[in-house]
């Protein structure tokens, strides 16, 4: 049992639900270790949204509202971070919500799959292909699916996928703590921020952009611009205990 009081207790809840849904097969082993990875870089981002990763969020609001075909793909971190939150924005943005995963097997797609429905989200299902020209299971999904999306959500990438899906073509918005992951480098839209403060702040965008702020925020995108402000703000961190 943690108490409210640690001061830790936030990241300690999240690392007992991540650890519980190993059990259960929502997250693969492998997502401890990188959701370690995210840890250390959110310490050094001072565990808040920073100024600029909630510009990015917005941003991220705005393509899904213009986008023909918004899709948010789903993996076992994710699944178990931010279900609830993630139905909450599929209702706003009007999403398809899609399965993909990694380390894929047909019972993790089932049980990720039931708790996402579970909270009421709608997901596209049926048979996948390798639409994405990869050589993993990431490259699976469905037609009606990420093949057809023109704007893709995805959190806790790896760099691979990213890449073929701008390659194909599609405005990629990523929810990475790393700055300097590929994901990061590649995406429309890099978010530097924690998947449980990111999704209901694009949420909370979602609700408050009027029609003129969502023209003016797609017109031009620098995704660079939000990589060199998160290294930036890490870097001031750094000089900070060591004046
Ligand atoms: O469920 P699966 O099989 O699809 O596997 C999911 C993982 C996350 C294991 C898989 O996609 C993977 O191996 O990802 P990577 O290549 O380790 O990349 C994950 C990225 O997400 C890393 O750069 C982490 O820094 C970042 N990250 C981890 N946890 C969080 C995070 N970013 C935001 N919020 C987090 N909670």
């Amino acid at each position: 049992m943690i108490p409210e009081s640690h001061p830790r207790y936030r990241s300690l809840i999240i690392r007992e639900r991540l650890a519980a849904s190993t059990k259960t097969g929502v997250v693969s082993l492998e997502g401890l270790t990188a959701h370690g990875r995210g840890e250390a870089f959110d310490y050094l981002l001072g565990e808040k949204t920073t100024e600029s990763a909630l510009r990015a969020e917005k941003i991220a609001a705005a393509l899904l509202l213009v986008a023909r075909h918004p899709v948010i793909s789903v993996n076992g971190n994710t699944a178990a971070l931010v279900a609830k939150e993630i139905a909450e924005l599929q209702v706003i943005s009007k999403a398809r919500v899609e399965v993909n995963l990694f380390h894929r097997t047909d019972e993790r797609v089932k049980v990720i799959s039931n708790l996402l429905k579970d909270q009421g989200i709608t997901l596209v299902e049926g048979d996948v292909s390798r639409y994405i020209p990869l050589d993993h299971d990431r490259g699976l999904c469905h037609f009606d699916g990420m093949y057809s999306a023109d704007v893709i959500l995805v959190p806790l990438e790896d760099g691979d996928r990213a890449q073929a899906l701008i390659a194909m073509g599609k405005k990629v918005i990523a929810i990475d703590l790393n700055p300097l992951s590929r994901t990061s480098k590649v995406a429309t839209v890099p978010i530097i921020d924690e998947v449980t403060r990111a999704i209901p702040n694009i949420t909370h965008f979602c609700k408050e952009l009027c029609s003129e702020e969502i023209q003016e925020l797609t017109q031009t995108i620098n995704g660079s611009e939000f990589i060199k402000d998160a290294l930036e703000y890490i870097r001031e961190r750094l000089l900070d205990v060591l004046d």
